[in-house]
């Protein structure tokens, strides 16, 4: 059976499905995967058990372990076929008797290889292995049937596990779309998804993003945002060095991101920067200087180092309009990159009728590629790029989405995450005007971060319990 009639023969069993379905955390999906009716069908299991097979030929490995309960029988069959031991990982640990994590015959030093069905984060995988590391066993395979591209991959390498995947969940969409097995209301819910998918790429959680950046900063963002469950950057647009150091205080720890304009403090003293960055480590939020530079690279160079604000001295993030072009991103970097900052290229604006066209958007696309080291990603209005390792920051939000009277123009948290890809929401009259910008601050939080993990969900499986 080859993949084509594997994953047909598990549409038509009803293990893949396509609809509606809620799952626990009241979120929705339109897909459902559930292999565990794949038992009942031995031919199938069978031909799950070669597939994986085929995949892990080159690799190393004494015994097989599958990670309770869909990938069990999977993996029994693959050790009777192929005369391989297994292991079997309790999920508690038993109270009475011998105790033991790991179940079976294994001495120190042999390696063992993880089988799971679906792989979402990868986490089952990390947990299983964990357990028979302690035992001394070796890990450093998994076979898994479908990866549903949301980080799995990258979470595992990053622990030095190398994940071989039968299908892909793209594959699986485009086999069922080729097949005339389907109805047309499934077709429409396949071709939103593949849509979804070439639009703004599948979404991958931030610290699996962090493993593509190549710069440092960007790293230590994504990693930020997944510990505080923050995407918020707040835009602390007032004018007195006080209101900026107790706004920052106050709403510390709900942020990812503090966006300054520092040449609109009337009273500035580079005592205010210094305290600044005390409270950034205090709550563990990056300071942006909102500068937009846009000059030739000697000029930009001495602007960010030197003036009255020396901001490459006490902001970890700068941005930049692109127009001057390449050269300018280069004098930027010298300064910058010793420093380890990183650098947003302006590639959209929020503001009505603004010049920054399609083309310039695209351009400015292809001048990052050329400093990944410096630049972190772009202030734009939506993802622009599969590349994972650019992140995209978007101003212009407010839960009312009226726009002001000088060409501000407003999208949902919602929408910018959701619909159009974006990675932050930066916010600013929608927390520093509200009478409890606290308050404000953790509504604003919320939703983006919902939003967020929204995106991650577009297919759910047994381990998400639908209700
Ligand atoms: P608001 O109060 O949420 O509208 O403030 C938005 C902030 O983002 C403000 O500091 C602007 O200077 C900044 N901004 C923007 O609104 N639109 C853009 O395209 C860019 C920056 Br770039």
């Amino acid at each position: 059976m080859d993949n084509s009639q594997l994953v047909t023969s598990l549409y038509k069993i009803g293990a893949i499905k396509f609809g509606h379905f809620t799952l626990k955390s009241g979120q929705t999906s339109s897909i459902y995967v559930n292999l565990r009716q794949v038992i009942s069908y031995p031919e199938l299991l069978r031909a799950i058990a070669n597939l994986l097979w085929e995949k892990i030929r080159s690799c190393r490995f004494d015994s097989l372990c599958g990670v309770p309960y869909t990938a069990l029988p999977i993996a029994t069959c693959m050790s009777l076929q192929h005369s391989v031991p297994m292991l079997i990982r309790r999920k508690e640990k038993k109270d009475y008797g011998t105790k033991q994590k790991i179940e079976g015959v294994f001495k120190k030093g042999e390696h063992c290889l993880i089988i799971e069905d679906v792989v979402t984060s990868g986490g089952s995988i990390i947990e299983t292995a964990a357990d028979l590391e302690e035992e001394g066993i070796k890990i450093t395979d998994a076979a898994v049937l479908i990866d549903r591209e949301q980080g799995g991959k990258e979470n595992l390498n990053q622990k030095k596990y190398k994940m071989h995947a039968a299908l892909t969940l793209s594959e699986v969409l485009q086999i069922l779309s080729d097949s005339n097995l389907i109805s047309e209301a499934e077709r429409v819910i396949i071709n939103q998804l593949t849509a979804k998918r070439t639009n703004t790429g599948h979404r991958l959680p931030y610290s699996a993003r962090a493993s593509y950046c190549k710069n440092e900063l960007t790293k230590k963002l994504f990693f930020l945002m997944d510990q505080k469950k923050s995407n918020l950057a707040l835009s602390a647009d007032v004018t007195r060095g006080q209101e900026l150091l107790d706004l920052a205080d106050q709403v510390g720890p709900e942020i990812c991101v503090l966006k300054t304009h520092i040449d609109i403090i009337e009273d500035f003293t580079p005592e205010l920067t210094e305290k600044l960055q005390t409270l950034a480590q205090k709550h563990q939020f990056l300071i942006f200087e909102d500068r937009k530079f846009a000059d030739i690279g000697h000029t930009v160079k001495l602007q960010y180092e030197g003036g009255i604000y020396h901001i490459a001295s006490w902001a970890d993030i700068i941005n930049a309009h692109s127009l001057p072009g390449l050269r300018m991103v280069a004098g930027l970097a010298e300064a910058g990159l010793k420093q380890k900052r990183g650098l947003l290229l302006l590639a959209q604006m929020s503001s009505a009728n603004n010049l920054l066209t399609p083309e310039y958007t695209e351009k400015t696309v292809a001048i990052a590629k050329q400093f990944p080291e410096f630049v972190m990603g772009f202030i734009s209005q939506k993802k622009l790029s599969a590349d994972p390792q650019w992140i995209y920051m978007t101003p212009g939000v407010h839960l009312t989405t009226d726009g002001d009277s000088l060409g501000q123009q407003y999208v949902t948290p919602q929408e910018a995450i959701l619909d159009h890809g974006s990675d932050v929401i930066i916010v600013g009259r929608g927390i520093v005007k509200a009478m409890d910008p606290l308050a404000a601050a953790k509504q604003y939080r919320t939703a983006g971060w919902e939003a967020y993990e929204t995106s991650l969900k577009e297919i759910a499986t047994t381990s998400d319990v639908v209700k």
